[in-house]
């Protein structure tokens, strides 16, 4: 028999993780972005190689755009998507690349600079209502660099008036999300650095604006998952940006660095009814710099699927038991006891009874999707972050 009950794999196949499109294209550091053979060179190809993932896993049926990394027919690229089986999800905009705003977007000083800012936003949510999105993702790199160098005050309150706009402008089915980072590309101050300036922002806007929570944008040591608690608590989580941090915004492959860590997080995810609820939306934020991209996002996926599967494993009458008995190293035990159950196995078998391949890296491998890919797209230009 399973070690994972009927009722659990009943709620893990309800799982869905959204792929970000930037994943399969170049990325690097500030030192070097490596060119790979079979790289997309427009946004169809992201599409078809994230649709690998989801071919593969089940897990991912849409995927997020960068706006304007991802400039297309809207129309044309909805269509490839469905035909190759996924759908497009958020919108992520970018005010973070243009010379305009080398001192901010939406709370730059100047007035034109931030309707240019802003108006950015709005062409957004016109792709979103081409593409069927929810959610509007901001995350904004503005801030400064030196103290003394910037109104903090002034910039908190432009940027008020500036998400006002946007958010106004969404439609009835649509939302804000704002995502939080505590530094870079700015080193002093950031204008939206944490959670709770973010929560601060989303509440002044109203019901359909909600807090992103990007898991590699923290200091060390921050207890992410109590965060996560925290929002939900308050009934402002709106999505996740998942990715491994070893030093600051590494972007690496989910659960690489600290995978319980990500127990822990999908714990209080599922304690605070955030699990399989549509409006905590799980999303990847990652970049595969030097290992391949497909698989790279195929590891990513299972390892939230896996540190699922053990989450729902806690025994919470157990817990709860122990919790209330003042039993610390008890409650601990039982805690632990369901982080260190190996559910690979009982996962590939479960995943083969449904159609997927036990071993999807492995699958991906044989599969010949890479050689086609790398003989086919020869020529034009590989799609990149652009930095
Ligand atoms: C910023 O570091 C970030 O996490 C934001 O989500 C961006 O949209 C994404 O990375 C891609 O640059
Ligand atoms: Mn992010």
């Amino acid at each position: 028999m399973s070690i994972l009950s009927q009722e659990i794999l009943d709620q893990l196949a309800g799982q869905s993780i959204e792929l970000p499109s930037w994943a399969f294209g170049n990325s690097g550091t500030r030192f070097k972005v490596f060119g790979t053979p079979g790289t997309p060179r427009d946004p169809f190809e992201k599409i078809s190689d994230a649709a690998q993932v989801h071919r593969l896993t089940g897990l991912a049926p849409a995927v997020a755009l960068h706006i304007p990394w991802d400039m297309a027919d809207f129309g044309d690229l909805a269509k490839h998507a469905e035909d190759e089986g996924v759908s497009l999800g958020t919108i992520n905009s970018n005010t973070f690349q243009d010379d305009d705003y080398k001192f901010g977007a939406l709370t730059h000083e100047d007035a034109a600079i931030r309707r240019k800012a802003i108006d950015h936003h709005l062409a957004c949510i016109d792709v979103m209502h081409q593409t069927g999105s929810r959610d509007l993702k901001i995350w904004l790199a503005e801030g400064s660099n030196y103290p003394g160098q910037a109104d903090m005050r002034g910039r908190q309150d432009r940027l008020h008036d500036s998400l006002q706009t946007i958010y106004d402008a969404l439609g009835d089915d649509q939302r804000l999300v704002l995502e939080y980072k505590f530094f870079e590309p700015a080193f002093y101050h950031t204008d939206v650095p944490d959670w709770g300036t973010s929560f601060a922002q989303v509440s002044a806007l109203g019901e359909r604006a909600m807090v992103c929570l990007d898991t590699g944008h923290h200091a060390p040591g921050t207890n992410i998952e109590f965060i996560v608690m925290q929002l939900l608590r308050l009934g402002k989580l709106g999505s996740f940006d998942f990715n491994s941090r070893f030093y600051a915004d590494d972007d690496l492959i989910v659960g690489a660095a600290d995978p319980f860590q990500l127990f822990r997080i999908i714990f209080e995810v599922i304690r605070g009814g955030g699990y399989l609820n549509p409006d905590v939306a799980f999303m990847l934020d990652q970049c595969h710099n030097v290992e391949n991209k497909i698989l790279g996002q195929t590891r990513s996926v299972l390892n939230v699927q896996e540190m699922t599967a053990r989450a729902l494993l806690v025994d919470l009458e157990a817990l709860r038991k122990a919790q209330l008995d003042g039993d610390v190293l008890g409650a601990n035990q039982v805690f632990m006891d369901a982080f260190y159950t190996d559910v690979r196995p009982a996962l590939a078998e479960w995943r083969e009874s449904r159609g997927f391949p036990a071993d999807p890296m492995a699958a991906y491998v044989a599969s010949g999707y890479q050689q086609k890919i790398e003989q086919e797209r020869v020529g034009g230009q590989q799609a990149s972050w652009g930095a």
